[in-house]
């Protein structure tokens, strides 16, 4: 049977899309868990997506209902279809010209992602990149190949040609970057038949180019800024230039969500604090909060979620959480026990913390700090935690392992940190160093699980133990895994990546530390106290930046 099919289709894998339980902690788990331990786990995902009567995608990740409604403009609605993986072969047909796929972790190279399948072995894949091949090597494109043209586009868009499979995938052409200037004239030539570029680089587009989306985007996310001027080596949405989307048009973005089912938003940006910001990073306090309240006044909106923040601007202005918080808190999705709130409710926000070494900070992302120096950074960090904390905000905070120059003793200073934090309502995640395409630290080399130190894999245990200790629920779960703790290092660990594991998996595993004091740097037994405590104050060094003046003042 042959299918006329729809001029454009537009696809992202399952679990680029799922938002199960609106969930992004486990949305992120499927980027990093091994796929072929998945099911063994009981994590499923591909039965979660909801389609629409006509087999349409309900939601998808957010990068693609912007290309979507840039093609709105010059194709027609029954030109285009939007699907997963499962319904590519009902959109995909004798008609089709061009197949535009969406890829935000596609093989799962990224920060975070293969350290966790790399655990479990080298052959081991994560999830999302088993997902993404079985998208992208579907039967009906090959079929359908010689009258189509394959795009692929989206933050991850880069790892396809690091790998060296855009051949193998046929695929005709990779966008990298921001697509707003780019989709519109590339599917045009495509869907004519016209030879299309290998390659596009995009580039920022003015504010005026980003459209207005016309359906549901997975979590629902609604972008209100895009870019970040501080500028950090390894990052590289740092590239984008900075901008605030208008007011009116986050409020479309939600209305349209809500319309079509979603009861959360997901308020998306590089920093939250940098929302119609004034000179010199300064956070624009009254913006900020109308923006939340008008969005939590939006029918049919239930939850709001926030994505990413700096933790500097809690620091110089602990009022801005307080003022955040009845939206951030009281219409957050998370639950803890140790929230004050009534409800227990808690606020999640990405913060990237990176580092404990004021060296390494300075060499890699002084810019993250301001107004205060690199040398105020664990000051930074302890204060601007105390505040989040106190009002229930428990963010999920990364830290990068295997920086370009790391030694020893930045370890340590990393470690000393961290044990500062032990007490600290969050959760921790060590990734290791990846060179992003494009950034400033692209060419240098991949930090690798098998030439972690003894020192890093204690703190990367050791984040973990802090986060099985402050999220466990159960005494019994609790203890099948620390029991599982050896099993796991003398069966796969040992063989894997040797002994520098051993006794930072153990402190995982809960083992007594009277065993491990010896082996490992901090001393968990309660006789030493934390090098760092959180400061009274951390005063601003630079005396330009004034946050007592109104933005239009100052
Ligand atoms: C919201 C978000 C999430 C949410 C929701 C994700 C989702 N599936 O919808 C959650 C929290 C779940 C999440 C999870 C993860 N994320 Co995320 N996420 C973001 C965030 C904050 C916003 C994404 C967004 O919607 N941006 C706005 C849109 C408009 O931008 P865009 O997606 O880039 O789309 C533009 C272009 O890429 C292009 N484009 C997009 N799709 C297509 C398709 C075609 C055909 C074409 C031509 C063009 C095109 O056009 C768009 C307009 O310019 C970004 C950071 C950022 N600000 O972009 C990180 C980001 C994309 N995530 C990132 C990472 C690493 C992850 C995780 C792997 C984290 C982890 N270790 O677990 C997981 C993977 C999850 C998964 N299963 O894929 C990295 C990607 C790094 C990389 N380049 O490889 C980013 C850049 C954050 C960062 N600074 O490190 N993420
Ligand atoms: S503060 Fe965050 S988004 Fe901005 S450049 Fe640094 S890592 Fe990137």
């Amino acid at each position: 049977m042959t299918t006329r099919g729809r001029k454009i289709v537009l696809a992202a894998s399952d679990s680029e899309s799922s938002e199960y339980l609106r969930s992004t902690w486990r949305q992120m788990l499927l980027a990093a868990m091994p796929a072929r331990y998945a099911n063994f786990l009981g994590v499923d995902w591909s039965s979660f997506n909801e389609v629409a009567s006509d087999g349409q995608a309900k939601y998808v990740p957010h990068g693609l209902r912007v290309v979507e409604a840039l093609l709105l403009r010059d194709f027609s609605a029954d030109d285009i279809a939007v699907c997963y993986a499962d319904q590519l072969d009902r959109f995909v047909g004798d008609e089709t010209r061009v197949v535009g796929v969406h890829a935000h972790n596609p093989l799962g190279i990224t920060f975070a992602t293969d350290v966790y399948a790399g655990l479990y072995g080298r052959e081991c894949e994560p999830v999302n990149a088993v997902e993404f091949r079985r998208l992208i090597t579907h039967p009906v494109l090959r079929r359908h190949k010689p009258h189509l043209k394959l795009v692929v586009g989206g933050p991850g868009a880069w790892q396809i040609e690091h790998k060296g499979m855009q051949d193998e995938w046929q695929i005709d052409c990779l966008v990298d970057g921001e697509a707003e200037d780019i989709v519109r004239p590339l599917f045009r030539a495509a869907v004519s038949g016209q030879e299309i570029p290998r390659k596009f680089e995009g580039h920022s587009p003015g504010l005026e180019s980003i459209p207005r989306i016309r359906h549901r985007s997975t979590f629902g996310v609604v972008e209100i800024t895009r870019g970040c001027g501080r500028g950090c080596q390894f990052c590289s949405v740092a590239l984008r230039s900075g901008k605030s989307i208008p007011l009116p048009q986050i409020l479309d973005n939600v209305r349209t969500q809500v319309a079509e089912g979603a009861d959360a938003i997901m308020l998306t940006t590089e920093d939250l604090f940098l929302y119609e910001q004034g000179p010199r990073f300064r956070t624009n306090r009254p913006a900020l909060k109308l923006m939340f309240e008008s969005v939590a006044a939006v029918e049919g909106v239930r939850y709001v979620g926030l994505t990413h923040g700096t933790i500097a601007p809690a620091v110089v202005d602990p009022s801005i959480i307080e003022e955040l918080s009845p939206v951030a808190v009281g219409m957050s999705v998370h639950r803890h026990e140790a929230s004050t709130h009534p409800d227990k409710r808690y606020a999640m926000m990405f913060v990237g913390l990176e580092t404990g070494s004021v060296r390494l900070f300075k060499q890699h992302m002084k810019g993250k700090s301001y107004p205060f120096r690199p040398e105020q950074w664990p000051d930074v960090v302890l204060k601007g935690m105390e505040v989040m904390n106190r009002h229930n905000w428990f963010p999920m905070c990364t830290f990068i392992l295997g920086l370009p120059g790391e030694r020893p003793e930045d370890t340590r200073q990393s470690l000393d940190l961290l044990f500062a934090l032990k007490d600290a309502k969050w959760c921790v995640i060590p990734t290791l160093f990846v060179p992003l395409d494009e950034t400033r630290l692209g060419t240098r080399k991949s930090a690798r699980i098998a030439e972690l130190t003894d020192l890093q894999w204690e703190f990367f245990f050791t984040c973990w133990r802090y986060n099985l200790d402050f999220f466990r629920k159960s005494p019994w779960v609790q203890w099948r895994f620390n029991l599982g703790v050896p099993a796991y290092y003398y069966l796969l660990g040992r063989r894997l990546v040797g002994g520098a594991m051993k006794y930072p998996l153990l402190r995982l595993g809960h083992f007594p530390e009277r065993w491990m004091r010896r082996r490992l740097y901090l001393d968990f037994s309660g006789r030493a106290a934390p090098g760092y405590r959180v400061p009274h104050s951390v005063p601003i060094p630079d005396r330009m930046y004034r946050p007592e003046l109104p933005i239009l003042e100052s």
